[in-house]
């Protein structure tokens, strides 16, 4: 296991390079060009200096998160090509600067989606949260401006201030995309750019669907056990991979995630996690709690005790974190609850390690 910690950039996070290299056991940064438009190719040279930048801290560059999928895609509109050859090039500039791994969603025109971004808990820190009645009650239509009223000044992460212009439009796009054209439409994403991930040895790694059930009426697919076998069914190569996302499946309370781990790991289709808990509320709502498992819903010891089982070697990230200790600034983003979770998921890893060789050592000795 790798550690990474999800950094905006420069000029758009209030997290520094030094801040993050300061973190016990920080590998690396997972981060992106966040100003480049969705569909855009990336340039070789911004991200020689992005990298440049990042190991001068002593830190890698080998996850990124996320390379967006262009709208055209997902709805399989002519136009789709050219921004498939655009991924292309991406990938080829990224593999160029030594990058891994992509991680990318399929989710259609929206990213995550919570009701509240500062909820207040006991303790006085905040979290984000969802209540299925609050995504009821907002009409799609109104979206732009209740999404612009609770982001605090900032873009949420996938969430171009273009695309959120345009974001009732975007979603009456999908009136007529069944959902066995939108799978269509990702095999054939995943047909024209697996090849090149292989020739350029970049693993693609999709997170799941954020809450993994329908938005809007939009239809969200990667959300469980079944759809995930579907999905890499699509596409046999082992570059054909996930993003395994404890918080988005821990959502649905039917997914049993270490189970899920140990399926897809020991097939070698697991590239990169995020690792996070949830405290799941009446219906389907929850909030996200602190990394531990006595916080959570979550057992984040038999999580992690499944990445060690599969000798997972890719990076984890802690996801998203409350806001703790007065901090101010990118809602799920801030340095501290995150570092905290790092830390705490580096403890498990390391007393999982030392049992684990204790109990050989002890079986050796009998
Ligand atoms: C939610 C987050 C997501 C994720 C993107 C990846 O769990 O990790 O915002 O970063 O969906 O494309
Ligand atoms: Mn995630």
């Amino acid at each position: 296991m790798k550690m990474g910690f999800r950094w905006f950039g420069k000029e758009q996070d209030s997290v520094t390079l030094e801040q993050i290299r300061q973190i016990p056991g920080m590998d690396g940064v997972v981060t992106s060009l966040m100003d480049i438009p969705v569909g855009e190719v990336w340039p070789l040279e911004r991200l020689k200096s992005l990298k440049q930048r990042v190991n001068d801290y002593g830190l890698q560059l080998e996850v990124i998160e996320s390379v967006n999928i262009h709208e055209d895609i997902k709805l399989g509109l002519n136009t789709r090509d050219k921004y498939i050859q655009a991924y292309i090039e991406t990938m080829d500039n990224l593999a160029q600067v030594g990058v891994k791994v992509i991680c990318y969603n399929f989710m259609p025109v929206l990213d995550w989606v919570r009701t509240e971004l500062a909820k207040p808990l006991e303790d006085g820190s905040t979290t984000m949260a969802y209540k299925d009645e609050h995504v009821y009650k907002i009409n799609p239509q109104d979206l732009a401006a209740h999404v612009d009223e609770q982001t605090y000044g900032f873009d949420l992460p996938g969430w171009e201030p273009e695309r959120l212009k345009e974001i009732s439009a975007a979603i009456d796009m999908y009136k007529n995309v069944s959902e066995q054209q939108y799978w269509d439409n990702i095999k054939y994403f995943l047909d024209s750019v697996i090849p090149y991930a292989e020739k350029y040895d970049i693993k693609l790694a999709i997170h799941p669907d954020d809450p993994p059930w329908p938005i809007f009426g939009l239809p969200r697919v990667i959300t469980d056990r079944e759809n995930i076998q579907k999905f890499l069914n699509l596409n046999n190569s082992p570059y054909n991979g996930l993003t395994l996302c404890t918080g988005s499946l821990g959502a649905n309370r039917q997914n049993d995630i270490p189970s899920i781990i140990r399926e897809f790991g020991s097939q070698g289709r697991i590239h990169f996690a995020h690792v996070r808990n949830l405290k799941f509320e009446p219906g389907r709502d929850f909030y996200e709690s602190a990394h531990l498992s006595r916080c959570g819903s979550l057992d984040i010891f038999e999580i992690v005790k499944a990445f060690y089982d599969i000798k997972f070697d890719g990076y984890i990230r802690p996801d998203h974190g409350r806001m703790i200790w007065g901090e101010k600034g990118r809602p799920g983003y801030g340095l501290y609850d995150r570092a905290l979770g790092a830390t705490y998921i580096q403890g498990l890893w390391e007393a999982i390690d030392k049992l684990h060789f204790s109990t050989d050592i002890a079986e050796i000795n009998l």
